[in-house]
């Protein structure tokens, strides 16, 4: 326990209390802000130490290009072109610190998935079978992935429109994207809502929210909600280098901060906010850095390499659970298509494209499993990828076959009205905030405001 300041002690052995009732106004008031000057400055003493990592911002890429995007105006055709340094060696695939052999290898699987389930969206989408837009995740695949994978079963993604293969990882069946994007009976939200916009309690996957950042306060209440239930989870959800603008994510990311919160949050950094390019949406040269304002650990990573993701996910988890609070990862990649399907995105400079379709996650990760570190054999991953071709197929067959849904059931299950419509149990165990027992649910401030 820390030692009583000797002068308090000896003010209040002469009576405190009784000297303040003996002082003018001016007086009190200059010994409280005295007072208070003396807490800010730590009373002369040692500052304690900042919460650990806070503040420290690691770059983990074994690469860091070294070009911009400028917006170049000839003769009234506007127009981006990319200037520095674009040919540069592809770097390998870091070694991860934690991940076994065969837990890359069912990552590289969900990554297949993930970009075959996306192409044959497209697919779906040119023969007008897709209600809505489709939208993709290419080129990030192995964040999305990676960084799911890293996650233990108590804990929750709120994923966001790129981030289809965390739903794979989550215990999403392909069929149930595909049934969901053709708004079939058998999807997950029966045919109400499209694109991803799913979720599930027991999946522990809070649906996608359109609203950029909006999901950030969400996990941040959930991780809330486990720490009154006695349990310091972890809660990852992701957002675009255009969406984390957004003040939602700061009101939320900043909550999960100062609350400790086990928020780690994946700034998808793929150099365009829908075709803004990222130099013309923020000041910083790396989003990392936002992590000093939060007070909370940021880390870079390649975001086309699965092992970075992964690891530094994992570690963020570990932090989580040791209640250390939130972490701030930066992946650097690009998305490799527009915004959605309906955006051919030729607003990217074409040099740029072809330097990251160089650094393809998916076939670098490949060739780092087969060539580099022989976990797979030649025939293992041919087979590997026709038996998820194979799986795509049925699943496309099977979604084609699917029921649309009866038109009574649009008003269905749309609103949630607590015990009376399903009981929310609690998950981690007894709430053990001070004074609940005496106050039930439905009586709180909160749901009584919301009648
Ligand atoms: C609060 C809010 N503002 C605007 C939009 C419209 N909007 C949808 S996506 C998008 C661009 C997002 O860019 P970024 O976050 O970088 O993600 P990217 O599409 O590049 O992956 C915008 C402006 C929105 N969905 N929510």
């Amino acid at each position: 326990m820390a030692k009583k300041d000797p002068a308090a002690v000896a003010l209040g052995r002469k009576g405190g209390k009784a000297r303040l009732t003996k002082m003018t106004p001016e007086q009190r008031s200059s010994v409280a802000r005295q007072a208070v000057r003396a807490r800010w400055d730590g009373g002369g003493a040692a500052k304690p130490a900042p919460p650990s990592g806070a503040g420290r911002i690691e770059d983990w890429r074994l690469e860091k290009p070294d070009f911009r995007v400028v917006e170049v105006d000839k003769d009234g055709d506007v127009h981006y072109e990319v200037r520095g340094n674009l040919d540069l060696p592809v770097p390998p695939i870091r070694d991860s610190k934690y991940l076994k052999p065969a837990q890359a290898i069912e990552i590289y699987k969900y990554m297949l998935l993930n970009r075959g389930m996306e192409f044959t969206l497209e697919k779906l989408y040119k023969q007008s079978k897709v209600v809505g837009g489709v939208y993709f995740g290419t080129g990030q695949e192995g964040c999305s992935v990676a960084s799911a994978y890293a996650l233990g079963k108590d804990d929750w993604i709120a994923p966001m429109i790129r981030n289809q293969g965390a739903f794979l990882v989550r215990g999403y069946h392909t069929r149930d994207v595909m049934m969901q994007y053709m708004a079939k009976a058998e999807g997950p939200t029966k045919g109400k809502d499209a694109g991803s916009h799913f979720g599930s309690i027991d999946k522990k996957v809070s649906a996608p929210i359109s609203m950029l950042g909006d999901s950030i306060p969400v996990m941040a209440g959930i991780a809330l909600g486990a720490r009154l239930q006695g349990r310091n989870i972890a809660c990852l959800t992701w957002i675009g280098d255009g969406g984390q603008s957004t003040g939602v994510t700061y009101e939320g990311f900043n909550f999960a901060a100062v609350q400790k919160l086990g928020v780690v949050l994946i700034v998808e950094s793929n150099h365009w906010a829908y075709s803004t390019p990222t130099e013309e949406q923020v000041g910083v040269k790396d989003l990392a850095q936002r992590a000093i304002g939060y007070g909370v650990p940021g880390v870079i990573v390649d975001g086309t390499d699965p092992c970075q993701v992964y690891d530094a996910t994992y570690e963020a988890v570990e932090r989580a659970y040791r209640g250390e609070g939130a972490t701030l990862i930066e992946a650097k990649m690009m998305r490799m298509k527009g915004h959605a399907i309906h955006d051919a995105a030729q607003y990217v400079p074409a040099a740029m494209r072809e330097f990251w379709q160089k650094r393809d996650c998916i076939a670098r990760f490949e060739k780092y499993l087969v060539d580099g570190k022989k976990w797979l054999t030649r025939e293992q991953n041919e087979r590997m990828k026709a038996e998820v071709e194979r799986q795509l197929d049925d699943d496309r067959m099977a979604a084609e076959a699917s029921p649309m849904p009866e038109p009574e059931w649009a008003a269905k299950g749309v609103y949630c009205a607590g015990a009376d419509c399903h009981p929310i149990p609690l998950m981690y165990g007894e709430v053990q905030a001070r004074g609940h027992k005496d106050v039930k649910l439905e009586q709180v401030e909160a749901a009584v405001h919301l009648k």
